[in-house]
């Protein structure tokens, strides 16, 4: 099995490449997080973004898993199936979907106490989706949660109800106006007798015998490496293991099973929600970046922060992730800049240099180094060595910070606009 995974704080361009290289494989499956992702296409120009559908989809001879690291909110997800169905009509989601009858689900009640908890003076803001994303796995921990298999279970209505008025009580407390209690559940049951159309399934065991029998899986990951529960930039990060041990724990594939670990990185970091952020850009420039990148939530809108490329984080994050090959996204957006920043080190309050961290101190100072930058119209661009020099210094750079090979540079938003550089 092979895994793609993001590097930074989501958004480098996961969707993209998955889409390019899943055809390399038979099946493509999802370890972490749910509807709180936004993994985009582009497919006849016209562009999708996947939240909970794996990135494989597009292929008609893929099999693409729900695994059982995530957790599946069934009113978006029927959402989501009815909408790309109606972007591509030929595709057959009930026939090549299947999902693990242990990820769990998110409750319409989650979405609310997500909201209630943001918007409450009385807990950290994260900056989160609203998908009731930590709430689905809090409970899961707590060992109150369903599990999508639960719903063949005779008592699976009086204990969503259960959960939901529990939950409802204690949001209802704060005085808030609220949808009614009967119509999100109803909203909720209508969606779960829409999701027995799909293989739920013990995906464990269809996954480990698939690989047995000679085929190939690609691991897809959602958010990215420094959004990790664990790994992370804490409390500002997601609920799920989004890193390459999460394959593993979210999938049940050993760690014995792992091929190549694909690490995905913007040629600079964006990232959306509160949180630490060394090399971030308040000034014109990091507006003009934003724009031209169109780095906006592909779910919610948010305007996404915007920095230099962060290389003690992305070394961290290659550490942690045991990156094999790194695909850089992006590097078109900068180009015309007449020169680019990466942040090397970082200097802490008592002088002490860092080169490579996960914790990113709030009081750290980024020491950049300055590079040439590169001009040129990627939309041409066809062959890698038809990319201006200060690029491929750039690259090179990289490799030699990062000890990995640079793999694959997308030049575009385009399906077509990727070079295989090795
Ligand atoms: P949550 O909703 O509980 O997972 O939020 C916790 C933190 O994780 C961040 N997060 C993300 N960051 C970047 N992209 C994400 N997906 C969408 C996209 C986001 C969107 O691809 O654009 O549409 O706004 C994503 N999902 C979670 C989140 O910002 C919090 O910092
Ligand atoms: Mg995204």
């Amino acid at each position: 099995m092979d895994i793609v995974l993001g590097l930074q704080w989501g958004d480098e361009g996961k969707g993209k490449f998955i889409d390019l290289i899943s055809e390399n494989y038979d099946i493509t499956a999802r370890f972490n997080g749910g509807s709180n992702a936004g993994h985009s296409i582009e497919r006849n120009g016209q562009r999708i973004t996947l939240k909970m559908i794996p990135s494989g989809i597009f292929m008609k001879n893929v099999l693409n898993v729900i695994g059982t690291g995530t957790v599946l909110d069934p009113v978006s997800f029927k959402k989501e199936i009815l909408n790309l169905k109606v972007f591509d009509g030929t595709i057959q989601p009930e026939k090549n979907i299947i999902i693990s009858r242990k990820a769990h689900f998110v409750l319409p009640t989650h979405k609310l106490l997500d909201i209630f908890m943001e918007e409450s003076p009385e807990y950290t803001t994260i900056g989160t989706t609203k998908n009731g994303i930590a709430q689905a796995y809090s409970n899961k921990i707590l060992r109150q949660n369903l599990r999508v298999g639960d719903l063949f279970s005779p008592d699976f209505k009086s204990r969503v109800e259960q959960v939901m008025e529990r939950e409802y009580r204690f949001i209802a407390g704060g005085n808030r106006e609220l949808p009614s209690l009967e119509a999100i559940t109803n909203e909720f049951f209508e969606a779960v007798e829409f999701l027995k159309q799909f293989n739920i399934t013990e995906t464990e065991i269809v996954l480990n015998k698939a690989l047995s029998d000679g085929k190939t899986i690609l691991g897809e990951g959602s958010q990215a490496a420094m959004l990790d529960i664990d790994h992370g930039t804490y409390p500002h990060v997601t609920s799920s293991s989004t890193i390459a041990a999460g394959a593993c724990s979210g999938l049940g594939v050993s760690p014995k099973k792992i091929g190549e670990i694909f690490g995905i990185a913007k040629a600079y970091c964006t990232r959306v929600g509160n949180g630490v952020f060394p090399t971030e850009l308040f000034d014109e420039l990091g507006n003009e970046i934003r724009i031209k990148g169109n780095e906006f939530g592909s779910n919610t809108g948010r305007p996404r922060r915007i920095g230099w490329l962060d290389l003690p984080a992305l070394k961290y994050a290659v550490m942690i992730n045991g990156v094999t090959q790194l695909v850089l996204t992006k590097a078109d957006v900068l180009s015309g800049l007449k020169s680019v920043a990466v942040c090397t080190h970082y200097e802490l309050e008592d002088g002490t240099i860092q080169s490579v961290s996960g914790i990113l101190p709030e009081t750290a100072k980024p020491i950049l180094k300055w590079m040439n930058g590169w001009d040129a119209d990627f939309s041409i661009i066809e062959e890698p060595t038809a990319l201006p020099q200060e690029l491929m210094d750039f690259l090179s750079f990289l490799e030699e910070e990062l000890e990995i090979p640079v793999t694959y540079l997308s030049t575009g938003p385009g399906r077509e606009q990727i070079l295989k550089m090795k």
